[in-house]
């Protein structure tokens, strides 16, 4: 058998076994914790991973940062009297929409989309993925943009969101790494396959290696 027919029969009883790791199920990306300020701000109070970067703490109603594609989950202790609301927001409360709502009796135009995924069991924690629909429904309204408000003091507690594109495999902050022959973010198994196909084999035409076509 010849090296290479080797190799590959070596990969491929690798692959089978090391690249299939068992599937997690995604609860959620993020989770964050709001509360309230009286009845005049929201108040972002934690959340994590810290790489999730939802916003500045102890800020009135920050503008929180939510990337698209991404499950959160929100915690809202005071949810019975200040109702966390996501919105398309208008320049006034009466020129909102709700999307999606905390609220007993609200419900948001995306709390029955599927892929959205509200899960709200009128406890203090809800969670719903933020989708490209949604998205582009929170922000492609005339006159309206990305926000949030409390579902009872819909004129005082109100915020902003700045809407993430989903990050990409290649994009500046996840760049290909040295070894990631097929460009996937991994280096891995099936580089050293790709490797191993081509091993030894040649196309310099100084020295020339007899590779065609000539000259
Ligand atoms: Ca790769």
């Amino acid at each position: 058998m010849k090296t290479r027919e080797f190799l590959l029969s070596c990969l491929l009883i690798l692959v089978s076994f090391c690249l299939f790791p068992a599937s997690v199920l995604a609860v959620s990306d993020a989770q964050f914790t709001v509360v309230n300020n009286g009845a005049s701000s929201w108040r972002l109070e934690s959340y994590s991973p810290s790489e999730a970067n939802v916003g500045p703490l102890a800020v009135p109603s920050p503008t929180l940062n939510l990337v698209i594609g991404k499950r959160y989950e929100i915690t809202d202790p005071n949810f019975s009297v200040h109702p966390f609301e996501l919105i398309a927001k208008g320049a006034s409360a009466a020129q909102d929409t709700i999307l999606l709502s905390m609220r007993v009796g609200v419900t948001g135009t995306f709390e029955s989309n599927p892929n959205v995924n509200w899960q709200d069991n009128g406890t203090a924690v809800v969670a719903f993925t933020l989708t490209p629909a949604l998205a582009a429904d929170a922000m492609a309204v005339p006159g309206q943009v990305p926000g949030y408000r409390c579902g009872v003091h819909t004129t005082t507690m109100r915020g902003n969101i700045d809407i993430k594109a989903a990050p990409v495999c290649g994009d500046p902050n996840h760049p290909f790494l040295p070894g990631d022959i097929n460009h996937d973010c991994t280096v891995d198994l099936f580089d050293f396959a790709l490797l191993a196909q081509n091993w030894l084999d040649c196309t310099s035409p100084d020295p020339n290696c007899g590779y065609l076509p000539w000259p």
